[in-house]
């Protein structure tokens, strides 16, 4: 199939770039063995963004090239040099697109108005580097935080075309004609059907109201079961404040006069569903010929006892323009005094809703056999988290119960070796599992000492090990006397 050159509606895949890594480096010099940290911070992933550009008019460069993706951060370096920030993609798109995401189906925006803008595919954040994660109690950290990885995206864009005031009818009824006479536009016009294929905009002044009018492609009876350009190109007349109808009176194909054509659009309309509530006018064409305007006369009365405003015009003489144009004024200008304009939204960033307040940070529920904490932070921090390194593993457990993680679950009645999700998709997968190691006290029982995590030591000391073995028989067996008084021996491992 060829390239079409005009694309109103297009699958789009977005991928925000990756945040930096931060740098765990010491600073090193002649004579100054601890020099302290000096690791960088991971640049921001570039975001991909979609801005409104009036001078595009076509979604067919989405269609060429469906994915887009930014730059990831640099990492950070040592000497406290930070890593350059992944350059955002900024994709012109026609006025009036609508986005959706492909997933959820959720309308994420409706991008109307000059530079509107919509960021997509948030960039990920880049991960601190070890100078920065340096405090007073932690003056040396031998870790840094990872970059996260960007958004992904796949949306969906629709172009409705943004006009006040939609033309509607036949194939060669004239409706790129009278755009062509109101206005300075000059879209094709030619004998033969469906001549427009794409919608044409043009800006008409009538009186001193300024609006803007959009033809659509013909329709033609079925066009809702898809005959001749079909009926989707409706949608760019949803937004349209009114619809005219521009019917051709001079046509000499059998079975056509106004009054039927005016009825087998209005049934096309309704297929599409909508419009109901839209004002209509009749503009009743090429009165210029005197067949035609004999013709027209006739329909008149009939179409205004539907109660419709009819006008007699002529594209090609002009007449009856003046008043059609007063006419579409005077409804846009109704139209635009019952709504006022909305607030241009100029920025948009469907970011994860943020939970502010301390006591909403994270929830925690039981899924199966496991604890789940959700929550920006928590999740965050796990991403992250350089599991590889047990002071990164340990870090990010002081931040967990900086915000109350641990003293929640033990509230909740976790035990110790519970396991504990965080993270990863609703349904559960991807998450980070952990064994739950409370480091509090838990009434006379201290499982470690604050500070420390018995899941990270190392292989200890011969001796160490030695005693806690000693210890832990000794405890076992002091357990097995007191349930019921008798001594059980100890088992070995
Ligand atoms: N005599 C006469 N011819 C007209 C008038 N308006 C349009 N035409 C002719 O009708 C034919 C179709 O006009 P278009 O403006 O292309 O019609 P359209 O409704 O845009 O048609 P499609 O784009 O195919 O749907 C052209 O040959 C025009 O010159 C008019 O007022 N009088
Ligand atoms: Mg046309």
């Amino acid at each position: 199939m060829a390239i079409p050159s005009f694309v109103d509606q297009v699958t789009l895949h977005t991928f925000g770039g990756n945040g930096g890594h931060g740098c765990a480096s010491v600073h090193r010099e002649k004579f100054k063995p601890l020099g302290g940290p000096d690791g960088g911070n991971g640049g921001r992933g570039g975001s991909v963004i979609l801005r409104v550009d009036p001078d595009v008019t076509t979604l067919v460069d989405y269609h060429r090239q469906s994915y887009r993706r930014a730059t990831s951060g640099e990492p950070g370096r040592g000497d406290h040099q930070n890593g350059s920030n992944g350059e955002d993609i900024v994709l012109p798109v026609p006025d009036g697109t609508v986005v959706t995401d492909a997933d959820t189906g959720e309308r994420l925006a409706d991008l109307t108005g000059p530079d509107a803008e919509l960021v997509v595919a948030q960039g990920g954040r880049g991960g601190l580097g070890n100078a920065a994660l340096a405090s007073s109690s932690r003056k040396a950290p031998g870790f840094a935080l990872l970059g996260e990885e960007g958004l992904e995206r796949t949306v969906l864009l629709e172009l409705k075309v943004v006009a006040d005031v939609g033309l509607v009818g036949y194939p060669s009824a004239g409706k790129s004609s009278l755009i062509a006479a109101i206005s300075a536009a000059r879209p094709k016009i030619a004998d033969y059907p469906f001549t427009t294929l794409v919608p044409n905009l043009g800006v008409v002044v009538g009186g001193d109201v300024t609006f803007t009018v959009a033809d659509v492609p013909g329709l033609i009876e079925g066009a809702s079961e898809g005959r001749g350009l079909g009926f989707d190109f409706l949608r760019h007349v949803e937004r349209c404040a009114a619809l005219v109808h521009v019917v051709d009176c001079a046509t000499f194909e059998p079975g056509r006069d106004p009054v039927t054509d005016l009825a087998v659009i209005e049934s096309e309309l309704t297929a599409h569903g909508g419009l109901e509530d839209r004002p209509r006018l009749v503009a009743l064409n090429k009165v210029d010929v005197p067949d035609a305007s004999d013709l027209a006369e006739i329909a008149r009365a009939d179409i205004e006892a539907q109660g419709y405003r009819v006008f007699g015009v002529s594209t090609k003489t002009g007449e009856g323009l003046r008043a059609l144009t007063y006419a579409m004024a005077d409804l846009v200008a109704q139209r635009r005094a019952a709504q006022p304009a909305p607030e241009p939204r100029v920025v948009l960033r469907p970011e994860p809703v943020r939970r502010g307040r301390s006591d909403a940070e994270f929830t925690i529920a039981r899924q199966g056999d496991l604890w789940r904490v959700r929550g920006d932070k928590p999740e965050r921090w796990v991403r992250q988290t350089d599991f590889g390194n047990p002071e990164a593993v340990g870090y990010l457990a002081d931040r967990l119960n900086r915000i109350g993680v641990e003293t929640k679950l033990l509230d909740l009645g976790a035990r110790a070796g519970d396991g504990v999700a965080i993270g990863g998709a609703p349904d559960g997968t991807g998450a980070v599992v952990f064994d739950f190691a409370p480091q509090v006290d838990v009434g006379a029982e201290i499982l470690s000492r604050r500070g420390e995590d018995v899941r990270l030591e190392e292989p200890q000391r011969p001796a160490v090990a030695r005693r806690r073995e000693l210890d832990r028989e000794y405890h076992e067996a002091r357990e097995g006397e007191e349930q019921d008084g008798g001594y059980h021996g100890v088992r070995r491992r």
